[in-house]
C-alpha cells in the first residue's frame, strides 16, 4: 500500500466512512474528516501550482489552527518534505531556517508574514493564511484565494516506505537547530507501536496538546496519530496558558492531554478548582517527570499520567509508561519495536542498574541530521541506532532518567547529576519549578539552584532541604528565586540561558 502519509492518515479514515466524524476542534467550530481531507487536497493543488514538486521542502511558520493541518497533509498528499518552525522567531532564524531548508514555498500568517518578510525570502513562493485585507508583495500568495481556485480533488503522489517525507527540528539547545530527516515509516511504526499500541489510541479519544504543533510530539498526538483511528484533536493558535488549557477541557471535554511537565507544575499550582475528570490519560515527555510533581499532579487531578521519552531523531516517543502502570520517577520501559541499550563512554553495555547513555535502535530513527555528516555518524552510529546523550540507568523493571549526559557537574570532584537536586527540590511544597547548574567559583564548579515558588520560602530553607536529603557536596550553594524559568519554543528547560 502506497505510504503517502495524505493518504494513509485522511483518505483511509474517509473511506472507513468517517467522513462526517469530527478530525479537528479548532476555535472556528469543528472540522470533520471529509472537509479536512478536501482542504489538504486544494492545498496541495495550490502547492503543485506553486512548483512544489516530489523531495522539495515546504516550510511552515503557521500558527495552530486548520490550515496549519491541511497545509501539512497538502504538503504530504503532493510528495514534498515537510519542515515547521515556531511562530515567534526572530527574523534572523527564520533567514536561517529558509536557506538551510531551501524551501520551495514558506506558509506564513500575519503573525509571521512581516518576520519571513524581514528575513528575506530570496525569491521563494510565500503563500499567506488568512490574508485577506493584506497588501501582498511579488511572490506572496493568498492562500485562501488560491485554495478557492484549486479543485477539490488532487493528485497523490506515490510514496514509499524508504522516501523522505519530513524533517524534525532539534531544539538547537546546543547550537544551531538541525533537522533530523524521516521517511514515511517513521510516523506509520509510531502511530502503531505507541499510539496504539502504548496509549491505546481509539475513536472515540479527544486529545489536547499543550505545545504547539511545530513540536513533533504534539503534532502527531493531535494532528495526525488520531486521524489513524478515526479520533479527533484539538487545535488552538493561542499561547497555552494554564487557564486556556482548563478552558479548553471544560469547551472540549478531551480524554488525552499530551503535556510537559512545566505545565504540569503550573497546572497543579493553579489555585481554582477544576474538573478533569473527562481525561483518561495525561502524557508526559519532552523532559523528566519529577516523582514528586507526578505525586503532586495525581494528589490534585487524579489523572493517570504516562510518563515516556522522546526525541526529533528518534521521530517519537521510544520509550513510555503505559496506561495502567504508572511507575513514577521512571520513563518505562521501550515501546514496541525499539531497543534500549544503556552503555559506558567505549560503547559498552553497563551493569544492570549502573547509570550509562541510552542508545535505541527501531524502524524510526532518523536517516540523517541534514547537512551534518560529522554530527551524523557521532549520533547514528548506524543506520537505525541512536545516541540520545540521556544518562538513565535502568531496566530493573522500568529505566530512569538521570539527566543529559552534557548537563553533568563535576563538583568536589563527583559526578553531579542535576537533576538529582531538581527533583529534591521540587519535593519542596513552596517549589513549582526549579533547574539546576553548574557555577563557576573561582574556578571550582558549584551547583546553583534557580527556583519558582509558590509560596514564601527562602534560601536557606530550601538549602536545608537538600542538605538533609543528598550528600553534603549537592547542596546548593546559591538559590535564586525567579518568576520563571527560561524555556526553549517547544517548553524544554533552557539551561544554555541560565548559565
Ligand atoms: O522530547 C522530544 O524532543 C520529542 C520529540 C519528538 C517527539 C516526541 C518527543 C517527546
Amino acid at each position: 500500500m502506497d505510504a503517502n502519509l495524505a493518504a494513509r492518515f485522511l483518505d483511509a479514515a474517509v473511506d472507513r466512512g468517517n467522513g462526517d466524524r469530527t478530525a479537528l476542534l479548532t476555535n472556528d467550530g469543528r472540522v470533520t474528516y471529509a472537509a479536512l481531507t478536501e482542504r489538504a487536497n486544494r492545498l496541495a493543488g495550490v502547492l503543485r501550482a506553486l512548483g512544489v514538486r516530489p523531495g522539495k521542502r515546504v516550510l511552515l511558520a503557521l500558527n495552530d489552527g486548520l490550515d496549519f493541518v491541511a497545509t501539512w497533509f497538502g504538503a504530504q498528499r503532493a510528495g514534498a518534505v515537510t519542515a515547521e518552525v515556531y511562530t515567534f522567531l526572530p527574523a534572523k532564524d527564520y533567514a536561517y531556517f529558509l536557506g538551510y531548508t531551501d524551501a520551495a514555498v514558506v506558509v506564513v500568517d500575519p503573525q509571521t508574514l512581516d518576520r519571513v518578510r524581514e528575513a528575506g525570502t530570496g525569491g521563494r513562493r510565500v503563500l499567506v493564511a488568512g490574508a485577506s485585507g493584506l497588501r501582498l508583495r511579488d511572490n506572496e500568495f493568498d492562500l485562501d484565494v488560491l485554495a478557492e481556485a484549486a479543485g477539490p480533488d488532487a493528485e497523490t503522489a506515490p510514496v514509499g516506505l524508504d522516501d523522505e517525507v519530513l524533517w524534525k527540528f532539534t531544539t538547537g539547545s546546543t547550537g544551531a537547530p538541525k533537522a533530523c530527516v524521516h521517511t514515511a515509516r517513521s510516523p506509520l511504526l509510531s502511530h502503531k507501536n505507541y499510539a496504539e499500541g502504548v496509549l491505546g489510541l481509539r475513536s472515540d479519544d479527544v486529545v489536547l496538546p499543550v505545545p504547539k504543533l511545530f513540536f513533533g510530539y504534539a503534532r502527531d498526538l493531535a494532528a495526525m496519530f488520531p486521524f489513524g483511528v478515526g479520533a479527533a484533536g484539538v487545535v488552538f493558535p493561542e499561547r497555552t496558558t494554564p487557564e486556556r488549557v482548563f478552558e479548553l477541557i471544560a469547551r472540549h471535554r478531551p480524554t488525552i492531554l499530551v503535556n510537559v511537565p512545566t505545565m504540569m507544575a503550573a497546572m497543579v499550582a493553579h489555585e481554582s478548582e477544576q474538573d478533569l475528570s473527562c481525561l483518561r490519560l495525561c502524557t508526559s515527555a519532552g523532559e523528566a517527570l519529577p516523582p514528586e510533581l507526578h505525586r503532586k499532579w495525581m494528589d490534585r487531578f487524579g489523572v493517570e499520567v504516562v510518563d515516556g521519552i522522546g526525541s526529533s531523531e528518534a521521530y517519537h516517543i521510544f520509550l513510555s509508561n503505559s496506561p495502567g502502570f504508572p511507575r513514577p520517577g521512571t520513563i518505562g520501559v521501550p515501546v514496541p519495536g525499539y531497543d534500549a541499550r544503556v552503555v559506558d563512554p567505549d560503547g559498552e553495555e553497563v551493569a544492570d542498574g549502573a547509570v550509562g547513555t541510552l542508545e535505541v535502535s527501531g524502524g524510526t530513527i532518523a536517516l540523517r541530521y541534514e547537512g551534518d555528516p560529522e554530527k551524523s555518524a557521532r549520533t547514528f552510529p548506524l543506520p537505525g541506532t541512536v545516541r540520545t546523550g540521556d544518562l538513565v540507568s535502568g531496566p530493573d523493571g522500568a529505566f530512569t532518567y538521570r539527566g543529559r549526559a552534557d548537563d553533568l557537574l563535576k563538583v568536589s570532584g563527583v559526578w553531579v547529576a542535576p537533576a538529582e537536586i531538581e527533583h529534591c527540590l521540587i519535593g519542596h511544597p513552596a517549589v513549582v519549578e526549579c533547574a539546576v547548574t553548574g557555577h563557576d567559583s573561582d574556578g571550582l564548579t558549584r551547583p546553583w539552584a534557580y527556583v519558582v515558588v509558590s509560596a514564601d520560602v527562602g534560601e536557606d530553607e530550601l538549602r536545608e532541604h537538600v542538605r538533609a536529603r543528598l550528600s553534603p557536596h549537592k547542596t546548593p550553594d546559591r538559590v535564586v528565586f525567579m518568576e520563571a524559568l527560561p524555556r526553549t519554543a517547544n517548553g524544554k528547560l533552557d539551561r544554555r540561558a541560565l548559565r
